[in-house]
């Protein structure tokens, strides 16, 4: 191989990974602003409406993204509690599909003000991964 014909499979190399790297970590949700990420997974979310308050129903739109070499998650659990209290939500989120690793969580509420956690469950051909991201509510 010519120092030429080297330095463009390289160049072919870091084009064909870099989409994928870029996704799991930077890109992941295309613009979702939250992150929740640990095991090889990032998930991406955002709620809607996008200030959470207390007392209020809301939604999450989420995005799973694996980093590369790791299996798509196949199903998405959605849950939050309030650690310091040692609560959870008074409503069960319910989970549609919207797209490729996309799923929408309907019916949460936060019911009271403090730290609560967001609980989200991966599953993966892998086994279960479990993922949190805390926020405060006012
Ligand atoms: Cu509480």
């Amino acid at each position: 191989m010519t120092a030429a014909s080297s330095r463009l499979a390289i160049l072919l190399a870091a084009l064909l990974v870099l989409p994928a790297a870029v996704s799991a970590a930077g890109a992941c949700g295309n613009g979702l602003p939250l992150r929740a990420a640990g095991h090889g997974y990032t998930v991406a979310f955002a709620p809607q409406p996008a200030k959470l308050a207390v007392g209020q129903h809301f939604k999450l739109d989420v995005a799973v993204c694996a980093e590369p070499g790791r299996p798509a998650a196949t199903a998405l659990k959605v849950d939050a509690d309030m650690p310091a209290h040692r609560h959870g939500m008074n409503y069960r989120a319910s989970l549609k599909g919207t797209g490729e690793q996309r799923w929408l969580a309907e019916g949460l509420m936060f019911h009271m003000p403090g730290r609560w956690r967001f609980l989200f469950e991966l599953a993966t051909p892998q086994g279960v991964r479990k993922l949190s991201h805390e926020v405060e509510v006012e």
